[in-house]
């Protein structure tokens, strides 16, 4: 007989890969077989496996379902050539491409846009439990956006920005890329992004806190796509609604790669770039990330504000 120790570990190792309880449930029918050989308990661990059985056929039938429902929408668009796909719960998705831009393209671009983009420390305001009263709290890193339309997103409103002219580098920079993208991503006239958000982490010290992208502005299901130029920096991705304040997931973003998330990423799951434990200032830690986004419509008139 299995001493009880090793009954306690092989649940665990059941728990891992077999489901939440069926683990538990396995660990319970074992013990009872190996206490009583019995008739009736084996009845019972038969009805049991059939049970289990039946829910995973259920399961299975709903991931289906899921499946055809998203691909029906276009939600399923395949991988780029050069990409891998994750594929997460509830029908979001990621991509990820670690060589879209090679390392001469990447330091030329991470060098114009640092130099030329209109770069802003954003305040925002949050609640201070101490003095009861709202404070300023500037965001740990700077931003930039481009784009036709004006963008309500995290409580500010980017304004309308287009090249002013042929010696407007930085905004005709991102105009090209943003073409470049949808090229490459083979986005039809409806999908193709027209919006970029820029941020910019100084050191090792800048973050972005957990979020989601999912303003009314993207529509359902929004398509994003991150370029990462600079210093790799860790990605951490986790289901909303967890009560777990770390990361499910993690991915490296390195320089000249590309991210693009999709299906329902935005409305089932939170991303953030938290800081860096180590000390990172003994090298250029400098990352800049461009997003492309598909605002679908202008912001509502009455929270058009500019901060
Ligand atoms: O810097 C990154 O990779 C993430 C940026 C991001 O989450 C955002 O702009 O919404």
């Amino acid at each position: 007989m299995m001493p009880l120790a090793s009954h306690r570990m092989s649940c665990r190792g059941y728990r891992v890969c077999g489901g939440r309880y069926a683990g538990i449930r396995r660990c319970i029918r074992r013990g009872a077989a190996s206490g009583s050989s019995s008739s009736s308990s084996a009845a019972a661990a038969a009805r049991e496996e059939s049970s289990e059985e039946e829910e995973e056929a259920l399961k299975h039938a709903a991931r289906l379902r899921l499946r055809r429902k998203l691909d029906r929408r276009g939600l399923l668009r395949p991988p780029t050539e050069n990409a891998s796909r994750y594929t997460l719960a509830k029908g979001a998705w990621y991509d990820y491409e670690a060589k879209y831009m090679n390392d001469v393209e990447a330091r030329h671009l991470m060098d114009l846009l640092l130099e030329n983009e209109p770069w802003t420390q954003v305040v925002c305001k949050a609640y201070d439990p101490l003095r009861d009263t709202l404070k300023d709290v500037p965001q740990p890193r700077l931003t930039s956006h481009m784009g036709h339309i004006a963008y309500r997103y995290s409580g500010q409103t980017l304004e309308p920005r287009v090249p002013t002219g042929e010696d407007d580098v930085s905004a005709n920079a991102l105009a090209a890329l943003m073409a470049r993208v949808n090229d490459h991503l083979d986005l039809s006239e409806d999908e193709r992004f027209n919006h970029v958000v820029l941020n910019y982490y100084r050191d090792g010290k800048d973050s972005i806190g957990w979020h989601a992208d999912a303003e009314p502005q993207l529509g359902r299901c929004p398509l994003i796509a991150a370029l990462s130029l600079g210093t790799p920096r860790s990605f951490h991705i986790k289901r909303k609604g967890s009560r777990n304040r770390r990361a499910t997931r993690h991915v490296v973003l390195t320089d000249g790669s590309l991210l693009v998330m999709g299906g329902t990423f935005q409305h089932t799951y939170l991303h953030s770039v938290p800081p860096e434990k180590t000390d990172m200032t003994t090298r250029d830690s400098r990352r800049i990330n461009v997003t492309f986004r598909r605002l679908v419509c202008e912001p509502p008139p009455a929270t058009k504000t500019t901060m």
